[in-house]
């Protein structure tokens, strides 16, 4: 017979020492160390004893929040600034933060994290500590605050705020009296510094021996910290355009100053959360929020780097010094890019939104999502009708469990996340009886993280179909929440194993629902031939049992239609019958089922590159021959020394009209990616004209396509490219492909 156990978290204590002998030695905390020569027994014994702390769980049950990326970069259009930019470039006139917390409402998001101070350093508050910002642009004859609206209108739709402050400022490193690694002496400096006749309401002060740079952005924290309601998450960008002088960031006086101004404030890239390792939105399958570390996270400065794929593992925790506690954040822009750009910018449909937060809410990290304010100081339409379109898809979805009435224990059927049921590897099964059978293809697990920890290593679910019990999703751990999806099932009989587990695993809830789910997403490729093949994409599901997830089986009728001309297809546009020629057109195709549209894929396809070759002036790097550059694939790439010359040239065997070109970097290569270069073009191969340069910011943390326009298009044959700057401390450049429009 099964052994459930129904005990709250006030007795939880009590029955602990009686189930979990290791228990009566051994604490819950937030960071534990490893101790050389502790057994793996041992080390997984602690490893289910790290728990989250009250800031972190508080972020975690936020799940889905928002990111805005505003400032300068929004009117230049580009990634990164240059720190240099006349604060006059931040030419804004209208703002509606109002607009923005209604779009982020309408998402369901809890919270919303504004760049006070972005990479360029111009700060979108009025600071007492710079002239670089806001305070000397004309919005509001110098006296607009973005941060002051966006609380209130925070306060007044019920959402909590962060703030996001660059520790690299390349304002304070370029200019000439600026404080970025300027060589000053950590002396004793009392924050807030005042400044005459703009003093503080709240009179707490500190004391720190920091230099003139950790003094400035102690400061400007003490501002945001203390004159703008609470602030529930720090957000410290790891990402350096540049460094200067050996600066050093005093952390241990960040950390003291956030816990005692804002102690309900979460802190991003230090030891709180984290950074889930891309900017794409991708997921790892297995996301453990126990991890390992090399050193004391509540104690070091080091931003740690977390792009491995495997950072909780047993394997990996039998390798750590500290077990530590760190949740996730997933984070990725709706637009491609941080900061708008222009209409030109693709945006993501709902379906992909709704697709990563599945994956990343129920993935057992936080969703931090990107949409950036136009020029207008609005949320553009397109991206809201996005974001209330997701809001939709998950109250629709999740909104409604179909388990309320069924016969399970009641502790995993309470929305309590202190009540839970304990399985141990001797009677690992929760049992559930719908009222009557109801079609499903989502379920939700929790674990009671607060109160036990993660201790599921894998788990499956099952339902009685036709008398059988049939094997429907699985998957690995659980933590704070997993979603899992799987293809439609009509059931009245659910049952969840625990299949292997790090110590006693407690399930806190379990919820099951209804996607109504579209035609699939398409993908899209063009040869180099100019043929453009379009294919349905299966959706991800957490279980592949008998290859029964194809397209045909999952969408019998399944069409699919496209224009050329970038307008939105229907099932009146050209019908899809196999691969087709394209050159110069902006292909958008719909799948159709049962009159019901998937979401629109919009593909932007270049010259066709057959006849082209491609030219170096230099070695390329064995097996990354040049062609790979042109070849259509961006699985093969091209890599020359990151050293001296670098000139690509490409010939196109006979003249075209060139408005610019684009660049896709190798996705998963150890080479450098281009980030600076110049671009010209000839008739012969041998007279350049209309040199241009380009730059393509953040192209390390975010290695996406990026497109250049030329100032004047032009007919050429040969286009030369200069590459003059390389990102990534590597030997070497790569290129997976070039592409001409
Ligand atoms: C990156 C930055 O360099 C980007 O500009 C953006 O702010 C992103 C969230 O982090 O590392």
């Amino acid at each position: 017979m099964k052994h459930k156990f129904f005990i709250t978290h006030a007795v939880l204590c009590l029955l602990f020492t009686v189930t979990d002998i290791s228990a009566q030695t051994r604490d819950y905390s937030n960071t534990i160390r490893v101790i050389p020569g502790d057994s793996e027994e041992t080390i997984i014994s602690k490893a289910v004893h790290v728990v989250p702390d009250g800031r972190q769980l508080s972020s975690m049950k936020r799940e889905f929040i928002a990111f805005v990326h505003f400032g300068p970069n929004t009117f230049t259009g580009k990634e990164w600034g240059t720190g240099m930019e006349d604060p006059s470039v931040f030419a804004l006139r209208n703002l509606d933060t109002d607009q923005w917390c209604r779009a982020i409402k309408a998402a369901g998001m809890k919270m919303v994290i504004l760049t006070v101070k972005h990479h360029d350093g111009f700060v979108l508050w009025q600071s007492r500590y710079t002239d670089h910002g806001i305070m000397s642009s004309g919005f509001k004859d110098g006296k607009g605050d973005v941060l002051r609206e966006l609380s209130r209108s925070c306060r007044k739709y019920g959402l909590k705020l962060g703030v996001y402050l660059s520790p690299a400022d390349l304002y304070q490193i370029e200019s000439p009296d600026g404080l970025y690694g300027n060589l000053s002496k950590k002396t004793e400096r009392i924050i807030p510094r005042p400044v005459e006749g703009r003093p503080f309401r709240n009179k707490t002060t500190f004391r720190f021996a920091v230099d003139d740079y950790n003094e400035y952005f102690l400061n400007q924290l003490f501002e945001l910290l203390t004159e703008y309601g609470p602030i529930h998450e720090v957000w410290f960008d790891g990402a350096h355009p540049k460094r200067k002088g050996g600066q050093q960031y005093d952390y241990a006086a960040w950390k003291e100053l956030i816990r005692t101004l804002a102690p309900e404030a979460s802190v991003f890239g230090r030891e709180d959360i984290r950074w889930c390792g891309n900017e794409a939105g991708d997921t790892r399958d297995t996301e453990w929020n126990v991890i390992a570390y090399d050193f004391d996270p509540d104690t070091s400065s080091v931003f740690p780097d977390m792009t491995d794929y495997d950072l909780g593992s047993r394997k990996a925790l039998c390798n750590a010094k500290y077990l530590h506690y760190q949740p996730a954040e997933t984070n990725t822009s709706i637009r491609e890019g941080w900061f708008y750009r222009d209409e030109e910018q693709k945006v993501r449909s709902a379906d992909d939104v709704f697709d990563i937060y599945e994956r990343s809410v129920g993935g057992n990290s936080i969703f931090l999502l990107n949409m950036p304010p136009d020029r207008n100081g609005r949320l553009p339409d397109k991206d809201v009708s996005v974001l209330e379109e997701v809001g939709e898809m998950i109250r629709r979805t999740y909104g409604r469990d179909l388990l309320v009435k069924s016969d399970a224990p009641r502790a995993v059927l309470d929305d309590d996340p202190d009540t839970y049921v304990e399985l141990t590897p001797d009677s690992n099964v929760i049992e559930i009886v719908l009222p009557q059978p109801s079609t499903i293809n989502r379920l939700v697990l929790q674990e009671a993280v607060a109160a036990r920890g993660e201790r599921v290593e894998e788990h499956f679910v099952e339902v009685l179909s036709d008398g059988q019990w049939k094997k429907i999703a699985g998957g690995t751990n659980i933590g704070y929440k997993r979603i899992l999806r799987f293809p439609e099932v009509t059931t009245d009989r659910i049952r969840i194993t625990v299949s292997s587990m790090r110590a006693d695993a407690s399930i806190s809830k379990v919820s099951a629902h209804h996607y109504a789910s579209r035609p699939p997403r398409l993908s899209m490729k063009r040869s180099v031939e100019g043929m453009v093949t379009i294919e349905p994409v299966i959706p991800a599901f957490n279980w592949k049992p008998h290859g029964e997830n194809t397209i045909s089986n999952l969408y019998p009728d399944l069409r699919i239609y496209y224009t050329t001309d970038g307008t939105a297809p229907s099932e009146a546009s050209l019908p899809y019958e196999g691969p087709f020629h394209a050159e110069k057109a902006d292909i958008s195709a719909v799948a159709v089922s049962n009159s019901v549209y998937g979401p629109a894929e919009t593909c932007s396809f270049g010259l066709v590159k057959k006849g082209w070759s491609v030219s170096y002036d230099g070695t390329s790097v064995p097996e990354h021959w040049t062609d790979f550059a042109i070849d259509d694939s961006p699985d093969t790439w091209w890599a020359g020394s990151a050293d001296g010359n670098r000139t690509l040239i490409l010939d196109l065997g006979e003249e075209a009209e060139i408005s610019g070109f684009s660049y896709t970097p190798p996705s998963n290569s150890p080479e450098g990616l281009v980030s600076k270069g110049t671009v010209s073009v000839s008739q012969d191969g041998t007279v350049w004209t209309g040199q241009e340069e380009f730059e393509f910011g953040n192209i390390l943390n975010n290695p996406v396509t990026r497109v250049h326009r030329l100032n004047s298009p032009a007919k050429a044959r040969f286009v030369r490219i200069e590459i003059t700057g390389v990102a990534g401390d590597r030997d070497s450049v790569a290129v997976a492909e070039f592409g001409l429009f």
